[in-house]
């Protein structure tokens, strides 16, 4: 009794064996379960312009390792209190946040005053 169960339970497992080798269709869950994780990055720059209706913050930022180079551009900012906290002119560190296509910028903190002094200094 013992051993036919066990030759039983062997060829199903021979068999489920074939038929996953043979498989090779991708699946489609796969696909759809894939909700990437989000990635974040820091930023450091200035604020170029604000625009309270759509709540986006144009900032000249240094380079972003390993997401993009130097540059002015566009931020969404998805938290009011957030947005509130910066203003024209402002030296700022701040958290880009990057999910899949979606980009936002948050954890804004104002750049200490004698960061100034330092970045004329700093040459790296
Ligand atoms: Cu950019």
């Amino acid at each position: 009794m013992r051993t036919v169960t066990l030759f039983l339970t062997m060829s199903l497992l021979a068999a489920g064996l074939l038929l996953t080798g043979c498989s090779s269709a991708p699946k489609a869950e796969e696909k759809a379960a894939s909700k990437e994780a989000m990635k974040q990055y820091q930023l450091k720059g200035e604020i170029m312009g604000l625009d309270a209706s759509q709540r986006v913050v144009t900032v000249k930022h240094g380079a972003i390792e390993g997401f993009m180079g130097a540059m002015t551009m566009g931020y969404p900012v998805k938290d009011p209190a957030e947005f509130s906290k910066i203003a024209m002119g402002d030296q700022i560190t701040a958290t880009v946040y990057v999910s899949g296509d979606d980009m936002y910028l948050g954890n804004f903190q104002k750049a200490p005053p004698q960061a100034k002094d330092a970045t004329t200094t700093d040459k790296k």
